[in-house]
C-alpha cells in the first residue's frame, strides 16, 4: 500500500496546503502479537508521547527503553473543507515497520525505518473528527535492514552459554542489533497532510551540465495527466534567470556553482495547470578521475565524520536544532562533509546541507550484513537503495552513495551480491554519482568488493580494536594497508577511524579511553594517511558520542565522539580544528 515511487518533499505554497500532525499523541506498548483493536478505537488509559521522536527515552520506564514488538500511536484530528483537493498523508519515517489506520480502516503499511511513505486519503474516509492510528513494530532479524541477530547473544559476547538448561534462565525476547547503535523506534520524522490539485506534479528530476560559464538545466517532471509543465529558474535572490518548460533544457548564463563550503542554490518553479512546486537545486559536477575525487573539476578532500541521528530524549527522532548546531560545529572545526551512517537521514537535514554547503555521502540502512543475511535481504536492499536515490536524487550536497556499512566482503558471495547493487545505483541515479561500499575486513586482501567500487572506502581501528593502546603497531599496520590499496589506482577514503574517550578523563601518558589517547590516535593515523596521494578523505568516527545497546564494551554508549552527546568538544576536537583549518 502507499503511493509508490513519487516522493516530493511536502511544500506549502499557493497551490498546496500543508498540515503537520506533530505533537503529543496517545500511546500504548504492545507485545509480539499485533493487536488490531488498538488501531480501531481510542486506546484506554493511553500514555502520552511526543511525535516525532523515539518512544524509548521519553519515560522513566524500563519497559519503554527495552521494548520489543508492537507499539501503538493514536491522534485525533479535524480538517477544514478541502473536498476539491487531492489529500495525501505522509510519514517522514517510522522505525521499523508499521500499519496505518484511519477511522478503523487500514490505509497503509510500510517496512523500513528511515524513508518516507505516503498514502492518498479519500474524502469518504474522513469524518468531522478522525482517529489516526499507527502501529509500529521494532523487531529486527537476519532478514531486516538494519540486520538483527536471531540468536540470544549479547552483541560482543563470545560463546553462547546454554541459558535454559545449564543456568536455568529463560531470557525474555529482545532485539539483538548486529550493529552498534541503539535500536530506537517509533514515529521518527514528521507526519503531514498535504493537498495538491487533482491535476498535479508527481515528481521532479533535475540534472545540470556545466559548459564553461553557462549551464544547461533539464527539468523533468512526472505529471498526473501528461503533457508538459512550465519552468522558471530563479536565482538565490528570486530573480528569474531562465524560463521554458519540461520538454527542453534551459540555459543559465554566468552560472553560480554549488561549491563545498560555498553553497549556491537555484529554484526551479514548476507550474502545471493549477499546481506549482518550487524545487531547489545546485549546479555542480562530481566525478572520479584516476585516484582523484573531483567536485566541479577540482580535487576534493573529505574532512569530517561518520554521524548518527541521535540525541537525548528524542533518540533517533528528528532534532532540527541539533542539526543546525552540528553543521555549525563542523564549520567551526573546518570539516566539510559527513556520511549518513548507517541509514538515510531526514530530508530536512539534507536540505540544510544543500543550504550550508556541507558535502554528504548518503548510505542505505544495510548495516550488519553477513553471510547469514545475504540470501535473505537482497530484494529489500534493492528496494531501499532505489527509494533512497529517488528521494534524494536532487540534493547537490550528496556526492556519493554508500551501498552498505561493513558487510562481510571477505565472504565469497559478497562480490556477486554487491555488483548488481552497484550497477543499479548507477542506473537509478539521474546524476550518476560515484558509488561505494564501506568495508572493514581484517583480511582486506580477500576483499574483492571494495576495489570494484568507484572509491575504496574503509573503516579502520588500528590502535583501538586491533593493537589497542599501541600506536606504534597501529602506524605500521595502517601503512601496510595503504601500500596494499595503492595498487588499484583508485581514490581511497578512510570512512571511520576513532577511539573512545570518556569526556573529562585525562592522562599524562596517553592511555585508552583518555581524551589524550583519542587525540594521539587520530594524529597517528593521520600521519600515515598524509603520505598517500590517493587518499581523498578522512571521516573520523564519530562526530559525537551516541547511544548503543548495553554491553561490557559500552559505558553509557559509544564514546568515540569528538563531541559529547550534548556537543561539548573533547581535546580531539581542538586538534582537528587546528588540522582542518590549516
Ligand atoms: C565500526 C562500525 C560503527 C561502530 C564502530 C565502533 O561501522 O557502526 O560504531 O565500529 O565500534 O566498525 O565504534
Amino acid at each position: 500500500m502507499g503511493l509508490g515511487d513519487f516522493m516530493l518533499f511536502p511544500q506549502l505554497n499557493n497551490s498546496r496546503l500543508l498540515i503537520k500532525l506533530d505533537g503529543i499523541w496517545d500511546f500504548a506498548l504492545g507485545n509480539e502479537e499485533f493487536d488490531e483493536s488498538l488501531c480501531l478505537s481510542p486506546i484506554e488509559n493511553a500514555e502520552k508521547v511526543y511525535v516525532p521522536a523515539s518512544y524509548n527515552e521519553q519515560k522513566a520506564d524500563e519497559r519503554f527503553y527495552n521494548h520489543y514488538g508492537w507499539a501503538y500511536y493514536q491522534t485525533a484530528f479535524s480538517l477544514p473543507d478541502i473536498s476539491e483537493k487531492r489529500l495525501v498523508l505522509r510519514f517522514g519515517a517510522v522505525t521499523h515497520a508499521c500499519r496505518v489506520y484511519l477511522n478503523g480502516k487500514q490505509i497503509a503499511a510500510h517496512i523500513g525505518g528511515f524513508l518516507p511513505f505516503e498514502t492518498k486519503i479519500l474524502q469518504s474516509d474522513l469524518k468531522a473528527v478522525n482517529l489516526l492510528a499507527v502501529a509500529v513494530d521494532n523487531r529486527i532479524n537476519t532478514s531486516t535492514l538494519p540486520v538483527g541477530n536471531d540468536i540470544k547473544r549479547a552483541m560482543f559476547g563470545s560463546g553462547l552459554p546454554d541459558f535454559e538448561s545449564v543456568h536455568k534462565t529463560e531470557i525474555k525476547p529482545k532485539n539483538y542489533p548486529n550493529f552498534d547503535f541503539f535500536n530506537y523506534s517509533g514515529i521518527h520524522r514528521s507526519v503531514w497532510f498535504y493537498t495538491t490539485p487533482i491535476e498535479h506534479i508527481k515528481d521532479i528530476t533535475i540534472t545540470t551540465d556545466i559548459n564553461g560559464k553557462n549551464a544547461s538545466v533539464s527539468v523533468n517532471a512526472a505529471l498526473s495527466h501528461g503533457g508538459a509543465a512550465d519552468v522558471e529558474i530563479l536565482d538565490r535572490y528570486g530573480k528569474t534567470v531562465a524560463t521554458g518548460n519540461t520538454d527542453a533544457p534551459l540555459n543559465i548564463s554566468d552560472v553560480h556553482l554549488w561549491q563545498p563550503g560555498a553553497a549556491y542554490l537555484y529554484t526551479a518553479k514548476i507550474t502545471y495547470k493549477n499546481d506549482c512546486y518550487c524545487q531547489k537545486f545546485g549546479v555542480r559536477s562530481v566525478e572520479v578521475k584516476g585516484s582523484k575525487f573531483l567536485i566541479n573539476g577540482k580535487p576534493f578532500y573529505f574532512k569530517g565524520f561518520g554521524k548518527h541521528e541521535d540525541s537525548d530524549f528524542y533518540g533517533r527522532g528528528i532534532n532540527q536544532a541539533q542539526n543546525v548546531k552540528d553543521l555549525s560545529l563542523m564549520k567551526w572545526l573546518g570539516a566539510n562533509s559527513f556520511r549518513t551512517s548507517h541509514y538515510p537521514y531526514s530530508e530536512e537535514m539534507l536540505n540544510l546541507c544543500d543550504e550550508e554547503g556541507i558535502v554528504v555521502i548518503a548510505e542505505t540502512p544495510a548495516v550488519g550484513l553477513n553471510k547469514n543475511s545475504y540470501g535473505k535481504v537482497f530484494e529489500t536492499h534493492k528496494k531501499v537503495l532505489c527509494d533512497m536515490i529517488d528521494r534524494d536524487k536532487n540534493h547537490p550536497s550528496i556526492v556519493m552513495w554508500s551501498l552498505a556499512n561493513e558487510p562481510d566482503t571477505e565472504d565469497e558471495n559478497a562480490h556477486d551480491y554487491f555488483m548488481p547493487l552497484y550497477d543499479l545505483a548507477h542506473e537509478r541515479d539521474p546524476q550518476n554519482r560515484p558509488v561505494t561500499t564501506v568495508v572493514c575486513n581484517n583480511n582486506y586482501t580477500a576483499d574483492r568488493t571494495a576495489p570494484a567500487m568507484d572509491v575504496i572506502c574503509a573503516n579502520r581501528y588500528y590502535g583501538w580494536y586491533i593493537f589497542g593502546g599501541d600506536l606504534d603497531a597501529a602506524q605500521q599496520a595502517m601503512t601496510a594497508e595503504m601500500e596494499y590499496f595503492k595498487q588499484f589506482g583508485k581514490p581511497f577514503m578512510i570512512t571511520e577511524y576513532g577511539a573512545d574517550a570518556i569526556s573529562g578523563l585525562h592522562q599524562s601518558v596517553p592511555t585508552m579511553f583518555s581524551e589524550e589517547y583519542q587525540k594521539e590516535y587520530l594524529k597517528c593515523i593521520n600521519s600515515v594517511l598524509d603520505k598517500y596521494d590517493f587518499v581523498v578523505g578522512e571521516h573520523v568516527w564519530n562526530f559525537a558520542d551516541f547511544q548503543t545497546i548495553q554491553g561490557t564494551m559500552r559505558a553509557d554508549g559509544n564514546k568515540k565522539g569528538v563531541f559529547t552527546r550534548d556537543r561539548k568538544p573533547k581535546l580531539a576536537a581542538h586538534y582537528l580544528r587546528e588540522r582542518w583549518n590549516k
